[in-house]
This record gives C-alpha cells, structure tokens and sequence, in this order.
C-alpha cells in the first residue's frame, strides 16, 4: 500500500444545477479507490474570478487522504468532470464541473499540465475561504497557511456562504 497523503481539492460550478453538480462530484470522488473525504467545506456564492463575463459560481473545497499520486489523482479528477458533462471550451468560461488539485502534502509538481500546490489559489478568495473553513493551515506551498493568506486576500466579502 502506498503511503497516505492529505490533500485539497477546490471544485466550482456555474452551470446547471449547481449545488447537485457539486455534490455527485463529491459522491463520485469518495467513491474512488484511493480518495477518502475528510472534509467537506460549507457552499460559497462567489462573483466569477476573471476575464469572462459569467454566472455567479457555487465553489467548495475538499479535504481528502489518498494513495493516488498528483498526476493520478488529476487523471481521477478530470474523468469525473467529464462524467458530468463537462465541455472544454473557453479558458475561465462557465463550467457544469472545474475540479483544481490544489495540495498534495508537501509534494510540488511542476509539469506542462499540472502544477501543484495550485499557483493562484492563494490570490483567490473563492479558494482561501472555502479551504480556511476546513483547513486553517492548508500548507500553500509559498511559505503560508490557508488562514494567513486570507489575511492580505482581497475581495472576501463577496464570498457569500450558503445555508444550502
Ligand atoms: N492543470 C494544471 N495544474 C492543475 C491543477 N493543480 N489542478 C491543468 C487541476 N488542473 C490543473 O484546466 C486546464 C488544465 O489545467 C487541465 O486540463 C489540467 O491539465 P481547465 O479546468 O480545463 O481550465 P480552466 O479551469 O478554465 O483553466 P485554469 O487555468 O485551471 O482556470 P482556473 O484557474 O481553475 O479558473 N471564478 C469563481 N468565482 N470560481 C471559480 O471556481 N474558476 C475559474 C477557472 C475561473 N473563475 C472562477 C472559477
Ligand atoms: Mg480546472
């Protein structure tokens, strides 16, 4: 058996139904071999983040113990949003499904199409917020925790959380 590792993984949805979408991809995740859910943060209303004009997203963030490896747990991570429907089109545009590796213990990969810890989560509030709620000291990989970087993060009082 490979060694487990904590990890966290930052979802978003602003298609369809999103607080379904949301919780089948958590439903899926646990289901997988090697993915156990430790922790699942509250629902977030959050004003969509970059050069799109979009819907408002429902992001969440996740606390999970695996054997998978980064790369692997990608591979999971993308057939999952496939297996919802998830069509890639436009870089940042609207989603049914995003799920972002965004730590895997203290491991850094940095590949062409993967990079962790996540490179802009510590700038994001609908990343930090989420995460702080289940992880207060998620290691970001830049030296800081969850909860300090949301110290210096702008824009957090958009960050909207939901009853449901
Ligand atoms: N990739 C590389 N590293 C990773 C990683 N750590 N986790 C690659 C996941 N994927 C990673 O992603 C493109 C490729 O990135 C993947 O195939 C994988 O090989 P994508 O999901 O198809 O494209 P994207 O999400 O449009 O691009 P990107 O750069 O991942 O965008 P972000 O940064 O995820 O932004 N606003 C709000 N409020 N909430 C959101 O959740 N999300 C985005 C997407 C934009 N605005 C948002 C939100
Ligand atoms: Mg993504």
């Amino acid at each position: 058996m490979p060694a487990s590792i904590v990890a966290a993984l930052g979802l978003g949805s602003n298609m369809g139904d999103t607080r379904q979408n949301l919780t089948t991809a958590v439903e899926k995740l646990d289901a997988c071999e090697g993915i156990r859910v430790l922790a699942r943060s509250s629902d977030y209303r959050t004003p969509p983040w970059g050069p799109v004009p979009q819907d408002d997203y429902r992001n969440i963030c996740l606390k999970i113990e695996t054997t998978l490896s980064p790369r692997d747990l990608l591979t999971r991570c993308l057939e999952i949003e496939k297996e919802l429907g998830r069509v890639r089109d436009i870089r940042w545009g609207p989603r049914i499904i995003d799920i972002d590796v965004l730590i895997h213990g203290d491991n850094k990969v940095d590949e062409e199409n993967l990079t962790v810890p996540h490179p802009r989560m510590g700038e994001r509030a609908f990343v930090l917020v989420p995460l702080a709620e289940i992880w207060p000291n998620a290691p970001l990989g830049d030296g800081r925790t969850a909860i300090e970087a949301l110290e210096t993060c702008p824009d957090q009082d958009q960050i909207v959380k939901l009853a449901d």
